[in-house]
């Protein structure tokens, strides 16, 4: 199964900030001693107040608790910014690609950087937002969106990015769920040269919304937008009035910083809080180490704000570690399939860092598409959201880096803030398709199904044996959703839904989530969120979603439907579900197959039995299993002779 090892190249290991005997002993070291540990790790940010506590954790139910550094202070904002200005005020924070390469690029100093975020804070206090409120953003990838990030960790306020493909439904239901107040949006999007009405989407939204009373607007494509007076303000104007001075709050180190909600296996998406000193530490060191980050190197994360990989390395991370981050606001594929490659060329790239979704497509489109750019800026490569195959990581390496750069293969999840399972470039050989080895701090651990530990080589579930400072604290409004989430299933350890190999060398080998979660191109989807949708349709009495393999999103959705009694299920019907679950939920969550079923295959007590619609799904009916428990088994010769014809 292991396709070969790639050992650290020679100038990697003299070069890098961590070597692989410095890895090892600053590994143990995490282990054996993390409050000494952290409090050197913390040094990196600025503290108002130091702290005198650093790690106060427990995963058991008598005194479950995840506190880091908690009685010191400090401000985010102030640690992306403000400590910059003196030594690189000048230098470029935020290098911005438009999704159409006629338009100009924009190059935002860290200087501009700080008074653009002042003032819009500035803007937020004038609208009454406080300490601890929340703030929805729901905005394209512009530097206004960092700029609003930063602008609440300047004040206090915890923001919620929602994507902005995401439909007004799901767009409501997460304004609604943390009560924010406040929206922050654009005119409209541009995708792929597509253009998303931001606006009108929020303004559906807000049909449901009677809480928000302020709506800020940006100019992004100019498009004539209806303007409800007293709610929605023009940014620009606006910020205008603003001073260009403000002095970050004071916050403690377990202050919440942001929710960001996330598909899980059962009910609504949870809004997942991440808190200010804790989240920073992890976001800064692992950006710094992973990356082997250098000051004035040019980086770029290719990932959506909307998304946890947005906040930690598009934002936070980088900006803490004073570099010059690459927002780009387009696809991979627009105008060509050479798009990527020539915003490396043309900023000078070093570091990048991609989803293996986008690598796949890009290696379908054929090697020319690559190889007619330079690329030679590039040094590292990354990757993120899902497992890579081994197929796409050989590309990746040697088309895309030219056998030159390390793939630093990172797992993590929005739970965790940042990575928690990757190579250091100049500490770890890598193996195609592996995360390879822990963190810092982090402990790893495969259990059965019985929550019994696996020693040495072996498969199971990936767990963590204790706290990291970018660990999650709650889910908002929910603290018990939290403990049963993740801390039931073994007690005593975090559950993080994933699968995974251990080999001989003992590097893991993530398979996938074990739950019922879908990971399409990368993005979390719950199969419960994606039924919810299409039994809210008049037509729809049931439905099952499995995941089914996909070659380039990696995995599809196949939703299975019971019509009601007097509908005839048919191809217009099918179409129709697909827009519907579009409509309610986003284009992320369009069912890939819908295969209409009149009854789903249901245990004696009325339970679906997923397994037996995954294994359809995926095209492996040979051995069903055992089906001796179903209530009626001529369901599954039903399904088996209905099954759609994929191509
Ligand atoms: C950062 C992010 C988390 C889930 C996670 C796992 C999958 C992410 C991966 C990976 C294999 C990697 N995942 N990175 N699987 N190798 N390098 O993606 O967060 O959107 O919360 O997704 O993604 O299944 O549990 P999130």
């Amino acid at each position: 199964m292991d396709q070969g090892i790639y050992p650290v190249p020679n100038h990697w290991a003299n070069e890098a900030l961590v070597d692989a005997a410095r890895y090892r002993q600053m590994y143990a070291r995490s282990i054996t001693d993390p409050d000494g540990f952290w409090a050197e790790e913390a040094q990196r940010l600025d503290w108002m107040r130091p702290f005198s506590q650093v790690k106060a954790t427990s995963f058991s139910a008598e005194d479950f608790g995840i506190s880091w550094f908690a009685d010191g202070t400090l401000n985010l904002s102030a640690n992306c910014l403000d400590r910059h200005l003196a030594e690189r005020g000048d230098a470029i924070a935020i290098l911005w690609e438009p999704d159409d390469p006629a338009e100009p690029e924009r190059r935002i100093s860290y200087r501009a950087l700080h008074e653009a975020v002042c003032r819009f804070a500035n803007l937020l206090k004038a609208r009454g937002v406080r300490r601890g409120d929340r703030v929805t953003l729901y905005l394209p990838m512009v530097p206004e969106a960092a700029v609003a990030m930063l602008a609440c960790a300047r004040i206090g306020a915890i923001h919620s990015i929602v994507f902005a493909g995401f439909s007004p439904e799901a767009l409501a239901g997460r304004i609604e769920d943390c009560a924010s107040r406040i929206v922050v949006t654009a005119d409209e999007g541009l995708r792929g040269g597509r253009k998303v009405p931001l606006k009108a989407n929020v303004d559906a939204a807000l049909a449901h919304c009677a809480d928000v009373d302020t709506v800020i607007v940006l100019r992004r494509t100019g498009a004539d937008v209806a303007m409800v007076g007293g709610r929605d303000i023009d940014w620009a104007t606006a910020v205008e009035a603003q001073p260009a001075e403000c002095e970050p709050e004071e916050m403690g180190a377990e202050d919440p910083l942001f929710i960001l909600y996330t598909s899980g296996s059962t009910g609504k998406p949870k809004g997942v809080l991440h808190t200010t000193g804790g989240y920073a530490v992890w976001a800064a060191m692992t950006h710094q180490y992973v990356f082997d980050y250098r000051p004035g190197q040019i980086y770029w994360c290719a990932a959506d704000i909307g998304w946890v990989t947005g906040h930690s390395y598009v934002v936070y991370g980088p900006l803490m570690n004073g570099a010059t981050t690459v927002m780009f606001e387009g696809v991979p594929n627009f105008p060509d399939a050479s798009r990527f490659w020539q915003v490396v060329d043309k900023f000078g790239v070093e570091i990048f860092y991609g989803a293996p979704t986008a690598l796949r497509a890009l290696m379908r489109e054929g090697d020319e598409w690559v190889r007619k750019t330079s690329r030679k800026s590039l040094q590292l490569l990354g990757s993120v959201g899902e497992p890579i195959n081994p197929e796409a990581w050989e590309w990746y390496h040697h088309v895309v880096g030219e056998g030159r750069c390390p793939i630093v293969d990172t797992w993590w999840q929005t739970e965790t803030g940042g990575a928690m399972i990757s190579p250091l470039p100049g500490a770890v050989a890598l193996k195609p398709g592996s995360a390879t080895l822990p963190m810092f701090g982090v402990r790893p651990e495969l259990v059965d199904g019985d929550g019994r530990l696996i020693e040495g080589a072996g498969e199971g579930c990936l767990v963590l044996a204790d706290s990291w400072p970018g660990q999650m604290r709650t889910v908002w409004g929910d603290h018990d959703r939290f403990f049963q989430t993740y801390f039931t299933t073994f007690p005593g350890r975090y559950f993080t839904g994933d699968g995974c190999r251990r080999d001989e060398d003992g590097y893991y080998w993530i398979t996938g989530r074990i739950d019922d979660v879908i990971n399409v191109s990368g993005h979390r989807m719950g199969t419960a969120e994606i039924e919810s949708a299409l039994v809210a349709h008049p037509k729809v009495a049931e439905a099952a979603v499995v995941g089914m393999p996909h070659d380039l999103k990696g995995q599809g959705i196949y939703a299975y439907v019971t019509t009601n009694a007097d509908v005839e299920p048919d191809d217009a019907l099918r179409g129709e579900l697909i827009r519907w679950v579009r409509s309610e939920i986003g284009p992320i969550a369009s069912p890939d197959v819908v295969q209409f079923a009149p009854g789903l295959p249901k245990t004696r007590s009325g339970k679906i039995m997923r397994r037996i619609l995954r294994k359809i799904a995926e095209n492996d009916v040979s051995n069903l299993g055992d089906t001796s428990t179903l209530a009626d088994p001529t369901v599954v010769d039903n399904l088996l002779a209905n099954r759609p014809r994929l191509e």
